[in-house]
């Protein structure tokens, strides 16, 4: 009896497996096969069958480090209209031929018919913005830019000297931002060595490349800018309400924004702190009047015992005013560039002035209080604000 049973459970297994097999159905063969090169990745694309039983392809590679690479495309990413999937092998240091393997599943996992391309990738992006990387003298400081036309992440380091330490500083020159700039502050004029290198996300790194510059020690004929032609976009006086030209201000408690620059040290701009309750990021806009060159930018707290303000801010500049509300970043019409981040120490009631180090020629100025800047409370407060350069 019990012999019975052990061959009857092996007929059904049996039974099972073949049943198994049986269903397992190879999908069609795709169509239409064909590469292109992009920077450091090479584009495979190919048509989807007319077949309901077409899951998705494996895309296998070995890659210059001899390991097995592989991206998978579901028939989901294909164009509804031409039926073409591209799939993007990304990560190539160089521009050699690989062989890359395409094999298709089916629903239940059944492979198809496999089939091979050879492509070759364009020389990586990272080299691409390595090219372009220009170090330049600033004030008390150097200025990086780049030009990133790759459309892919990239990351830049500077490595130089501030006195006995090796400083190493990295920086991110994204996609979708074709023109970059970042700055170094705090350098002692004089000569200053730099190394740039560049690295994207699949630790591929390129060569170092140096550069020499002169930092410079003031702005030759430097004034502080006229504030009677200074206002604020949007300024409106009824209201605590985020405009374009800021994220809130606190008319009930006489901290409107044109505080400022009222040359009066005890009069402030508040952040709002009441209808509506607002936490960070805070910011401002000034609009200068006028195109100027910025070299220096002095601010001081609510004067006071008040020490729970912002720790911090970032400055960014622009030439041309925009049309949106900054805030939300819909549809940005303002084109900043970044001029640095600066500490500010809300326990000193005098002015606090930090060097622009670009010196850039800018008609607006953004102050922005990042989240990472927000001190013991909510709220940011400033009593006067000083801008310097020239005309
Ligand atoms: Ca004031």
């Amino acid at each position: 009896m019990k012999r019975i049973l052990y061959l009857a459970t092996a007929v059904l297994l049996l039974a099972f497996a073949s049943c198994k097999d049986d269903s397992g159905v190879a999908p069609q063969a795709f169509s239409e096969l064909s590469y292109s090169s992009d920077y450091g990745a090479v584009i495979i694309t190919y048509k989807v069958p007319v077949d309901s039983n077409f899951y998705y392809v494996d895309v296998d590679w070995t890659d210059a480090a001899k390991k097995p690479r592989r991206v998978q495309a579901s028939v989901y990413a294909a164009d509804a209209v031409t039926k073409k999937v591209d799939v993007t092998c990304d990560g190539f240091s160089d521009t050699h031929d690989y062989v890359f393997t395409l094999t298709p599943y089916s629903f239940d996992g059944t492979p198809g018919q496999s089939q091979s391309i050879t492509g070759h990738a364009l020389p990586p992006a990272y080299e691409a913005v390595l090219e372009t990387i220009e170090v330049s003298p600033g004030l008390h400081g150097a200025v990086v830019t780049w030009t990133n036309a790759t459309g892919k992440n990239i990351q830049i380091e500077v490595r130089y000297t501030e006195g006995t330490q090796q400083v190493s500083k990295t920086f991110n020159a994204p996609g979708e931002q074709t023109d970059g700039q970042a700055v170094i502050q705090g350098l002692a004029p004089g000569n200053q060595q730099f190394v740039v290198l560049t690295k994207d996300s699949y630790n591929n790194v390129s060569e170092e490349k140096s550069a020499s510059v002169t930092v410079i020690a003031d702005l030759a004929g430097e004034a502080l800018l006229d504030r009677n032609i200074w206002s604020v976009p949007g300024y409106n006086p009824a209201s605590n309400n985020a405009t374009i030209g800021y994220s809130s201000q606190a008319v009930n408690d006489n901290g409107e924004v044109v505080h400022l620059f009222d040359d009066n040290l005890n009069s402030f701009w508040h952040s709002s702190w009441s209808n509506p309750d607002l936490d960070y990021p805070h910011w401002l806009i000034i609009d200068l009047g006028r195109e100027q060159t910025i070299s220096r930018v002095e601010m001081c707290k609510r004067q006071g015992s008040n020490t729970s303000m912002q720790k911090g801010y970032q400055l960014q500049t622009c030439t041309t005013a925009g049309t949106n509300y900054p805030a939300n970043n819909v549809n940005p019409t303002w084109t900043w560039t970044e001029q640095g981040t600066f500490s500010f120490d809300p326990t000193i009631n005098d002015m606090q002035s930090v060097h622009v180090v670009a010196t850039p020629r800018a008609q607006y100025l953004r102050i922005y209080f990042p989240s990472s800047a927000k001190g013991t409370s909510k709220y940011a407060m400033v009593g006067e604000l000083k801008v310097y350069g020239k005309d």
